[in-house]
């Protein structure tokens, strides 16, 4: 609210759809913290497009974002990494966001009571009310987002955004049942303590990757210094961490996944537009992830993302600079 004040044209629109999401999360939340008592853990026996088994908290949360927000007049399209196309919203319902999201990230955590999260990106629709909303809708670059965050199941549930304007860290206090700011402006330090990677992968990689991941992990002749090994396997968690403490994550491609693992509208693009937020740069080894134009909903991308001399160190590598 004190943001939506900076901006007198705005209508209040955009702060009502962070709301709907607050109130996914929260339902999300409690789901996830009962789980165990519940009969929501384990595989649901469906394989979403991407061919991962579907849990069934991924499946509750993928229909519980999505129900908070499609019929608020609010949102013209949602896509999500568990749906294989887009969910367009009734014509005379649609509004001008569109909503990308990972409903539940992490999934094989879920079962093992290690933190997962949620991942969310918003852009402005680009098709006219005549048109009605598309696909076209979705495949926008990074840089055009105007919001994104996620929000953290770990040791306490967390939702952490940006608008453009620096990102922000709100807790949920479950006594009152509302997210309140705990993290204002966070920064992210420009040299990491960690590097986050799923190393198993070395012997796939390119050497290119296996030069600066045994930087990271050795010191690299004084244009890097050797950090410490930190690596969850839910990616909101490992960059929540490195977001506060410095690091870098990396998933890069390989011999197997030449395009990597993560997705770019799901994961990769919210993730960085709330990293360089906080000063920090994401890349998939060239170019910067904001600036790749999607061309397909659940297409994939290297990501290399966190603290920005750690990034630029990487990025030169692997050009060749
Ligand atoms: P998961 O498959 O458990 O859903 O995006 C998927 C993701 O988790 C990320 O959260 C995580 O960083 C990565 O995959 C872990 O993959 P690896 O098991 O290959 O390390």
């Amino acid at each position: 609210m004190e943001q939506e004040r900076l901006h007198p044209e705005a209508t209040g629109e955009l702060s009502n759809l962070l709301y709907d999401l607050c109130l996914a999360a929260k339902i999300i939340s409690r789901q996830v913290r009962r789980a165990g008592l519940t009969d929501i853990l384990g595989g649901s026996g469906t394989l979403n497009v991407s061919g991962d088994l579907q849990q069934k908290l991924d499946m509750f949360a993928n229909e519980t974002v999505r129900n908070a927000v499609q019929h608020t007049g609010r949102v013209c399209i949602t896509a999500s990494e568990e749906d294989e196309g887009p969910v367009v919203c009734p014509r005379e319902e649609q509004g001008k966001y569109v909503l990308l999201y990972d409903p539940l990230d992490g999934s094989t955590n879920i079962d093992v009571n290690v933190s997962i999260g949620t991942i969310f990106s918003i852009h402005r629709r680009v098709t006219g009310q005549q048109e009605g909303a598309s696909e076209l809708d979705c495949l926008q670059p990074g840089y055009r987002q105007v919001a994104a965050g996620y929000i953290l199941y770990g040791s306490s549930t967390m939702l952490v955004y940006t608008t453009g304007q620096g990102v922000h860290g709100f807790t949920l206090d479950p006594t009152i049942g509302e997210f309140l700011l705990s993290h204002p402006d966070i920064r992210s330090p420009d040299v990491g303590k960690y590097y986050s990677v799923n190393e198993s992968h070395w012997n796939k990689w390119a050497p290119g990757i296996q030069r600066v991941v045994g930087a990271f992990k050795n010191g690299d002749g004084g244009r890097v210094e050797a950090k410490n090994a930190r690596y969850i396997g839910s990616l909101v968690a490992d960059i929540h961490r490195n977001l506060m403490s410095g690091g870098v994550f990396l998933y890069p491609a390989d011999a197997i996944s030449p395009q990597g693992k993560l997705r770019l509208l799901y994961e990769a693009a919210p993730l960085a537009f709330v990293v360089e937020q906080a000063g920090g740069a994401a890349t998939d080894g060239r170019r910067n992830i904001l600036d790749i134009k999607p061309t397909a909903l659940h297409q994939r991308t290297p990501l290399i993302i966190g603290s920005k001399q750690d990034v630029a160190f990487a990025q030169s590598v692997l050009t060749g600079q």
